[in-house]
């Protein structure tokens, strides 16, 4: 069986989760919290990690462990895997570059949002620790917070500044993604692809997609954010793009229930 690594509440795992699911690839996730998700990732790639990039670290998840030895360590490589031959998801160059495009430029900034608040709010961080992974690991991440939290605030450089920033860039992606859907019902046409996909998983953060709603893991409560945070999620929640966002996983996410 595949192992897949995660940081089980992450948007860019959520990706490799969706396409898994889709294309009925069986897996056993093995779901982690921030900081301790690095550390699987390096164990279970005896220390190489994968490849640093714009957004992301060495020792970054997803990370597939397949099980004949190949080891998947992007998101966008998960979802080719699990794609195969049916090239249904990817139709086109324009796909292929908007899977590029959200990876890029939505995901960081929908990240930085998502954090800010979550970090803004006591115990929320821990709060999704509890609800995403096992007892122990949470036990451990509650006491590790306090040291952990400034270094995770200086990793993603969560300032007043960025949030404005990633505030005007996922604006700014939304209403693109908008004006495609004014021509079609899909981002690239009349076909579900993997550009909706991805739009739809990177998404989630600001949307706070919820596991009724489709969403693999445990996203924190509309109800738990304050105004800022709230006012936040309903804008998105009513911008057409983040409506469709929701209808992606309504109608083409299907989640696989496992037991135990
Ligand atoms: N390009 C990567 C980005 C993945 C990414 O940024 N993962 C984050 C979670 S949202 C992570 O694991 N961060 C911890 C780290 O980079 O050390 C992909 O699509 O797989």
């Amino acid at each position: 069986m595949h192992r897949l690594i995660t940081l089980s509440f992450s948007h860019y795992n959520e990706k490799a989760r969706w396409a898994l699911d889709r294309f009925s690839v069986p897996y056993d996730e093995e779901p982690y919290v921030p900081l301790f998700c690095s550390i699987a990732v390096a164990v279970a790639t005896r220390g190489r990690g994968g490849t640093a990039d714009r957004t992301s670290s060495r020792y970054s998840t997803p990370v597939l462990l397949m099980d004949d030895g190949r080891v998947l360590t992007d998101s966008t490589d998960i979802m080719r895997f699990a794609v195969g031959s049916d090239d249904s998801l990817f139709l086109s160059e324009e796909v292929e570059s908007l899977v590029d495009h959200y990876g890029d430029r939505l995901g960081p900034y929908t990240r930085v949002l998502a954090y800010w608040h979550a970090l803004r709010h006591p115990g929320m961080i821990e709060q999704l620790a509890e609800d995403n992974v096992s007892r122990r690991q949470a036990w451990l991440f509650r006491r590790l917070m306090p040291l952990a939290r400034t270094n995770l605030k200086r990793f993603l450089n969560l300032t007043e500044a960025s949030r404005d920033r990633a505030m005007v860039r996922v604006r700014e992606e939304f209403d693109a993604a908008g004006a495609r859907l004014d021509q079609n019902e899909y981002l690239c046409g009349d076909h579900f692809t993997a550009a909706d996909l991805t739009f739809a998983a990177l998404a989630s953060p600001v949307l706070c997609t919820t596991p009724e709603e489709g969403y693999g893991a445990v996203l924190p409560s509309r109800d738990a954010l304050d105004t800022e945070g709230r006012e936040l999620v309903e804008e998105m929640r009513a911008h057409p793009a983040g409506q469709f966002a929701l209808r992606m996983y309504a109608q083409e996410r299907r989640r696989v229930l496992r037991g135990g």
